[in-house]
């Protein structure tokens, strides 16, 4: 049996809230090894309830999201021509030496990586680990590992950088180096992400498949999940949903999937059964956005019966034209339907919102401002999720192509919020209107809905005759 020490590093840049972040790949791996039978245990750096390090807290804190603790770093030169200060977030550098210094030995470290610009974070913690304990391998892996492998291994230090789905990977790894021949017969597809190593933040995430079966010419997905859409079986997700609830004590639990409501009927619809049947008082939220085609009464009805609070939906453009060339994934009419299923089952404007994406090349304000105020006009809110190219996308390699960055860049700027677009001012202008129109829509809710949140699972009913009408008329 060897020891295993997975790390959660730090996030490093110019702003980070905790929106349900848990550190799922390394949960995911980690689980495989205890199963081979390996001494597993964890670091966070993201733990915001760490007792000796507590993240600032505040009134607007809500379904366990919120603030981390954030230290301001000297920027690195390449982003020295942004206006903004950067920071590191999560735990501060004593504690996670006296988290160090708690451990015994391991035989190996696993460390993970998330947004490609974040890599600064497993740096700091594999230069630290090396500065400690020289010996001891370290493996690299997760987002930014699989999309700059190269960058990678060149620069973070780590014995070895191991790219794609890690479960089986790592155990080999693991065995590799410390002279072990465990797990070769595991099914990694049966293993619940080991949520339980965390300190109980309140909340987990949960995937109920992986992979995607779109190609958006924006996301990288592909390359992370190689192995195409592969949903797990539904009774499975209840169970981890049944455990993280009743034993670990969750309250709320964040979809992390790409395409949670694909195939609902085989795949939803019995996971919310399930919730339903199993009595489970949970909350749910959809940070990644939902397919909205998928979403219809009876659908709408059972996500609010099970607990759904946050929905997010998808809506990169309103353009008829370019939904089509984005291959279909939503369309108006579909939308439109989508959004009063929505209210019809209860959901107000508050818990709905739509990602519209801003900044990608070749798209004109003008038609992102009727995107949004299609979004509007439907009693939604618009939250601009903001583009950059992703490496090993087709618009990472038209970026490169129209010379707006190089292969090379240093990933620190793949940040969306500092990736230049074309027009910055007018987009600026833009953002603003979608604050104002947000705002509207939330001051014609004032007198409508109870401001206390925090019921389980949350009952009031949103029902408003002007929203109806609205839907009806844009649809
Ligand atoms: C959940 C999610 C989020 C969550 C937060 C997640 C988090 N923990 O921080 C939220 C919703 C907040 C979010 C936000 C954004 N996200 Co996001 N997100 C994801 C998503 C859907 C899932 C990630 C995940 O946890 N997967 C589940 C686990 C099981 O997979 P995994 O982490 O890859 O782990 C596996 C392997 O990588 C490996 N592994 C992991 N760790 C380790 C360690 C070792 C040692 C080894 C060997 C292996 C290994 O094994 C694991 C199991 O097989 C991915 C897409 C995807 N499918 O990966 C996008 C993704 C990471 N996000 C992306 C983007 C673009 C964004 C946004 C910029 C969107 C926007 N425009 O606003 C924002 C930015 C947030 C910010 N503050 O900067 C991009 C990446 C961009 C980049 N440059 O890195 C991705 C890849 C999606 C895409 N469009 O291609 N996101
Ligand atoms: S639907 Fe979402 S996850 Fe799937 S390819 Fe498109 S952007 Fe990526």
């Amino acid at each position: 049996m060897a020891r295993v020490l997975c790390i959660n590093p730090w996030i490093y840049d110019f702003a980070a809230y905790n929106l349900w972040i848990e550190p799922l790949g390394l949960l995911s791996v980690a689980a495989v090894l205890r199963r081979a039978g390996h001494e597993v245990s964890l670091i966070d750096c993201l733990d915001r309830h760490h007792p000796a390090a507590p993240a600032p807290r505040s009134r607007r804190d809500a379904y366990g999201c919120g603030h981390f603790t954030k230290v301001e770093v000297r920027k690195p030169a390449v982003l020295a021509h942004v206006p903004r200060r950067w920071g590191r977030y999560g735990l501060p550098g004593d504690v996670f030496e006296a988290e160090l210094d708690a451990q015994p030995r391991p035989d190996a470290v696993l460390v993970t990586s998330m947004m490609t610009y974040w890599y600064p974070g497993p740096f700091e913690v594999i230069r630290r680990l090396k500065e400690r304990w020289p010996d001891v391998p370290v493996a690299l892996g997760g987002v930014y590992a699989t999309l700059c492998p190269h960058h990678a291994r060149a620069h973070s230090g780590a014995d070895a950088v191991l790219t794609g789905p890690g479960e089986m990977q790592a155990l080999q790894w693991v065995n590799c180096v410390t002279g072990e021949s465990r797990g070769g017969e595991l099914d990694p597809t049966d293993v619940f992400p080991a949520h339980d190593l965390r300190r109980s933040q309140g909340y987990v995430a949960i995937q109920t498949a992986r992979g995607c079966p779109f190609r958006c010419p924006y996301c990288a997905v592909h390359l992370l999940a190689p192995g195409g859409f592969a949903p797990r079986a539904p009774q499975r997700v209840v169970e981890e949903i049944a455990w993280c609830v009743e034993t670990l004590g969750a309250q709320d639990v964040a979809f992390y999937d790409d395409a949670l409501l694909v195939n609902a009927d085989q795949h939803m619809h019995p996971i919310l059964d399930g919730v339903i049947e199993r009595g489970l008082r949970v909350r749910f939220h959809t940070p990644n956005g939902l397919h909205a085609r998928f979403i219809d009464q009876r659908l709408a009805h059972k996500m609010r019966r099970a607990g759904f609070v946050t929905i997010r939906l998808g809506l990169e453009t309103a353009d008829p034209d370019e939904q089509r060339r984005e291959g279909g994934k939503v369309d108006q009419h579909s939308f439109a339907r989508a959004v009063q299923a929505l209210f019809a089952a209860g959901f107000s404007p508050r818990d709905v919102a739509a990602y519209v994406l801003i900044g990608r090349p070749g798209q004109s304000v003008e038609r992102v401002r009727a995107t949004v105020a299609f979004a509007h006009r439907l009693g939604i809110r618009v939250q601009p999720a903001q583009f950059a190219p992703i490496p090993g996308t087709p618009e990472w390699r038209a970026a490169i192509a129209a010379g707006r960055i190089t292969a090379e860049a240093d990933p620190l700027l793949h940040n969306n919020s500092i990736y230049p677009c074309a027009e910055p001012q007018a987009w600026e202008e833009l953002k603003q209107e979608i604050r104002q129109g947000n705002q509207a829509i939330l001051s014609r809710l004032e007198d409508d809905l109870p401001s206390d949140q925090s019921i389980l699972p949350r009952i009031p009913a949103y029902r408003s005759q002007e929203h109806t009408d609205l839907l009806h008329h844009s649809a």
